[in-house]
C-alpha cells in the first residue's frame, strides 16, 4: 500500500504497485544427463517468490523460475502414480508447478467513490507437489523382424541383454534392452522387440503393444531371415513387417532403417541374400550377418553407431 506524496500535490492518490508473480518450477531434458541420481540426494526445490510491489505504481519483480535437469526418457508421475508427462525428445520440458500470481496493490482498488483505498491483495500461493521421477530407457536402435528372424540371438551377441532364444515363433514376449559397448567406451542402447506378423497392427500375434517402443528408437534394424529353408521369399517377409509399421504409424517408415540379412551360415543363405539385396538395395542399405557365428557383426556395430550419430546431428 502506498500513497503518492509530492510537493504541491496535496492529496495524491494511491500508487501501491502490484506484487510480482512467483517463479515457476520447470523440468527440462538435458541430453548430457543420464541418470536421476541427483534427485536421490536432493528432494526439495523451490522457485523464488515474487517481490513486493512498491510505491509510484512500481510492480514487484517476478520471482526467478528454477529448472530441474533430467535425462531424456524421464517419466513424471504424481504421488498416485498417474503419468503427468512423458518427456520425449521433441517437447522436452514442462512447467510442473506454477508460481502464484502477485497480489494487487492498493492503486488497483481506486474507484470514483473510493479515492483512498487502503486495501491490498495477498499474493497467491504457488503450486506445491510431490512427484515421482522414473527413467525409461529409450533405445537408440530397435530390432524389428518376423518371429524367428534371430533378433534375440543378435542382441545377445552384441549386448549384455539375455532374452530367451528358441526355434519357435514368439519366444520373446516383451521388449529387452541391452547396452552395446564400443572399444572407445562409447555405447548405445538396443531393444529386441517381439516378432511382428501380418495384421499385428490390428492386434494379431502379440499385436501392436510393442510398436510404441519402435516409435521411440532412433534407428530401426530390420532383421530378415535369409537362411532357413522354410523362408520362401525374404522380400515378402520384409514387406510384411514394413506394411505393419506403416499401418500403425506411417512416420515409422521415415526412420532410418538398416536392413540386415541373418543366418548367412546356413546352406543356400548367400544365394538368397544376394537376390534379396538386389531387390531392395536401391531403396535401403543392406548388410549380411550371421548372429550365430559372428560374421559381419563388428561391421554392423560400427555401422549402427555411425547411423545413430548422424541421426543425433540431424535432430539437434
Ligand atoms: N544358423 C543360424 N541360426 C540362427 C541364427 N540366428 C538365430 N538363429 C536361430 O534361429 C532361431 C530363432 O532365434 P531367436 O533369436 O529366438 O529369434 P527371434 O527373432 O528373437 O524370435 P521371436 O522372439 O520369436 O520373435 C533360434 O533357434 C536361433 O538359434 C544364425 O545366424 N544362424
Ligand atoms: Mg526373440
Amino acid at each position: 500500500m502506498s500513497f503518492r506524496r509530492e510537493k504541491g500535490v496535496p492529496r495524491g492518490g494511491p500508487d501501491g504497485g502490484d506484487g510480482g508473480d512467483g517463479g515457476n518450477v520447470v523440468i527440462k531434458v538435458f541430453q548430457g544427463i543420464s541418470t536421476l541420481i541427483y534427485y536421490h540426494y536432493k528432494k526439495h526445490f523451490v522457485a523464488q517468490d515474487g517481490r513486493h510491489g512498491q510505491g509510484k505504481d512500481k510492480k514487484g519483480k517476478r520471482g526467478a523460475s528454477i529448472t530441474l535437469k533430467v535425462p531424456p526418457g524421464t517419466l513424471i508421475k504424481d504421488e498416485a502414480g498417474n503419468i503427468l508427462k512423458d518427456l520425449k525428445e521433441k517437447e522436452n520440458f514442462i512447467v510442473i508447478a506454477r508460481g502464484g500470481k502477485g497480489g494487487r496493490g492498493n492503486a488497483k482498488f481506486k474507484t470514483s467513490i473510493h479515492q483512498s483505498p487502503r486495501e491490498v491483495e495477498e499474493g497467491e500461493e504457488g503450486e506445491k507437489k510431490w512427484l515421482n521421477l522414473e527413467l525409461k530407457l529409450i533405445a537408440d536402435v530397435g530390432i524389428i523382424g518376423l518371429p524367428n528372424a534371430g533378433k534375440s540371438t543378435l542382441i545377445s551377441r552384441i549386448s549384455n541383454a539375455r532374452p530367451k532364444i528358441a526355434a519357435y515363433p514368439f519366444t520373446t514376449l516383451r521388449p529387452h534392452l541391452g547396452i552395446v559397448k564400443m572399444d572407445d567406451f562409447s555405447s548405445f542402447v538396443v531393444a529386441d522387440l517381439p516378432g511382428l506378423i501380418e495384421k499385428a497392427s490390428e492386434g494379431k500375434g502379440l499385436g501392436d503393444r510393442f510398436l510404441r517402443h519402435i516409435e521411440r528408437s532412433k534407428i530401426l534394424l530390420h532383421l530378415v531371415n535369409v537362411g532357413d529353408d522354410f523362408v520362401k521369399d525374404s522380400l515378402k517377409d520384409f514387406q510384411i513387417v514394413n506394411k505393419e509399421l506403416e499401418l500403425y504409424n506411417p512416420d515409422l517408415l521415415k526412420k532410418p532403417q538398416l536392413v540386415v540379412g541373418n543366418k548367412l551360415d546356413l546352406p543356400g543363405a548367400r544365394v538368397r541374400f544376394n537376390k534379396f539385396n538386389k531387390e531392395i538395395s536401391e531403396k535401403f542399405s543392406v548388410m549380411g550377418i550371421s548372429a550365430k557365428t559372428g560374421e559381419g557383426i563388428a561391421q554392423l556395430i560400427s555401422r549402427l553407431f555411425t547411423l545413430i550419430k548422424e541421426e543425433e546431428d540431424r535432430e539437434s
